[in-house]
């Protein structure tokens, strides 16, 4: 039987990819650059329908038609050579999926491009790592639908599977949308992941908790609605010790700078393009970046000082005042990352579902978690709604906690525990609900030094005022 689909690329995600593609009943046509890795996964899996081939050419050859070819090979140039490769040997009609982490500009270019040959091209998101690329990853695929309907099938099929039987993928919208919204996926996760940290300073630094402490409430906090793939690692994570035989938690021997791959740096940088604010996953990738400053930061260390005033708190209330605030947080990046989409959706003219999007991202991917259901239903009942902090649910969750953020972020700054993430999320919930902001003191002073004029309060139109007059 010729192969339904074929993968190009054969490293992890490619490899399971492939592999769970085949434990659906399909055959599946495997290429690598380099050929060795091709062959040693046909020899792994040799009981298995995996059709390798060691040309482009045969592998294009021994395809089904129209054909599905899925590249998981690294994003950027590499996507591009696969491409000049691939293309002359396509016909009209055959589908051409990248399934890596690229840059949504790159899947509108490269859609647009191969358009113009008949060839179909689909961008999409796949997130949950490599376990979930062989068990089921939450997909996220963009461009023409018709190349997606004839996807679509094996897709639903190799997803992860919601609570409610649902497959984690849907047809997202044209040329980059599947990018765009894997891009906010991963901006999204930046941010969770920083709340998440913040919260552990506290609790070990301020709180004065041990590690194994610690994990019991991160478990605690799991079983509540604050339950989700990040927080359950985060307590596992906690419970590990040293694998070198220090007989330490892990986390104390791990070094305190992080890595990007640079999603969440696009994310925001999109958000700062189209004018949005999206402060919390920007804060998020700023704290890596500072996080990397490790000598220079062990350096001021030793000549800034510490704040000197003593923090009182009342140790029973405060675990719950953490809880309180990391969910009230998670709620304004979630606010800020769906907004961005609604913006970028009309600026790129996608017609983004957001319900449906929060409820692919329920499970197989890093972010799955409980209240993506409460954000799902939020926009069930209201399609249109402008802010997820406008729906019932969430302003009551504000209503309820944002006291709990508050009082937090208050303890952090006096015992100066840095808390970028709770204070970006507290500060955007007091913008977006104020009546009024200072910006009329900034019109003002743009209308005295560049006579950029300014708006009134109580009439329509653009008015310079004579500031260097005399009164
Ligand atoms: P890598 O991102 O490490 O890419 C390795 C693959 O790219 C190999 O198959 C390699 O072939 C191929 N490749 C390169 Br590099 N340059 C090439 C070229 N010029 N022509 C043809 N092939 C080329 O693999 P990965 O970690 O499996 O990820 C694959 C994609 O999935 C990436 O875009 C990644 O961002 C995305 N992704 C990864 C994860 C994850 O958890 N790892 C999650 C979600 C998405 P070779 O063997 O001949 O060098």
């Amino acid at each position: 039987k010729k192969p339904q689909i074929g993968v190009v690329g054969m490293a992890v995600m490619g490899k399971n990819l492939a592999l769970n593609i085949e434990s659906r009943g399909y055959t599946v046509a495997i290429f690598n650059r380099t050929g060795s890795k091709t062959e040693a996964v046909a020899k792994e899996h040799a009981d298995k329908n995996l059709v390798p081939s060691y040309t482009i050419e045969d592998f294009v050859a021994s395809l089904e038609k129209p054909r599905r070819i899925m590249m998981m090979v690294k994003a950027g140039a590499a996507t591009d050579a696969v491409i000049q490769e691939i293309l002359p040997l396509l016909d009209k009609g055959d589908v051409l999926i990248d399934g890596g982490n690229t840059f949504f500009k790159d899947t509108m270019r490269r859609n647009a491009e191969l358009d113009k040959s008949g060839i179909n091209f689909i961008g999409t998101g796949v997130s949950g790592g490599e376990l979930g690329a062989l068990q089921g990853p939450s997909m996220m695929p963009g461009g023409q639908k018709e190349a997606y309907d004839l996807v679509a099938p094996i897709f639903e099929k190799i997803a992860a599977k919601a609570k409610d039987g649902k497959p984690c993928v849907t047809y997202i919208g044209n040329n980059g949308a599947g990018h765009y919204v894997k891009m906010i996926h991963n901006g999204i996760e930046y941010g969770d992941e920083e709340l998440i940290a913040e919260s552990y300073n506290l609790l070990k630094n301020v709180v004065g908790l041990s590690v194994n402490e610690i994990a019991a409430i991160f478990s605690d906090w799991n079983k509540g609605e604050l339950d989700s793939y990040l927080i359950d690692i985060t307590a596992d994570i906690l419970t590990r010790k040293d694998d070198l035989g220090s007989g330490e938690p892990i986390v104390d021997k791990i070094l305190d700078r992080t890595a990007n791959k640079g999603t969440g740096k696009w994310s925001s940088s999109n958000a700062l393009e189209l004018e949005i604010p999206q402060s919390l996953i920007t804060e998020s990738v700023y704290a890596r970046y500072i996080s990397m400053m490790k000598t220079e930061r062990v350096a001021a260390s030793k000549v800034l000082p510490k704040p000197e005033g003593k923090v009182s708190f009342d140790k029973d209330s405060v675990v719950e005042m953490i809880r309180r605030a990391l969910y009230f947080s998670k709620i304004m990046s979630y606010a800020q990352g769906f907004e961005q989409m609604r913006i970028a959706s009309k600026h790129y003219d996608w017609n983004l579902q957001y319900g449906e999007i929060a409820s692919i991202w329920r499970e197989g991917c890093i972010i799955r978690a409980r209240f993506l259901q409460n954000i799902t239903d939020a926009y069930d009942k209201e399609p249109e709604l402008q802010n997820l902090l406008l729906d019932d649910y969430f302003k009551d969750i504000a209503k309820r906690y944002q006291e709990a953020v508050r009082d937090l972020v208050g303890i952090a700054v006096k015992a100066g525990v840095p808390i970028p993430g709770f204070t970006s999320a507290i500060t955007y919930y007091d913008s977006y609900r104020a009546e009024r902001l200072p910006a009329n003191i900034i019109q003002a002073q743009r209308d005295f030094f560049g006579a950029h004029t300014y708006e009134r309060t109580d009439r329509d139109g653009s008015f310079h005022y004579s500031w260097y007059k005399e009164q």
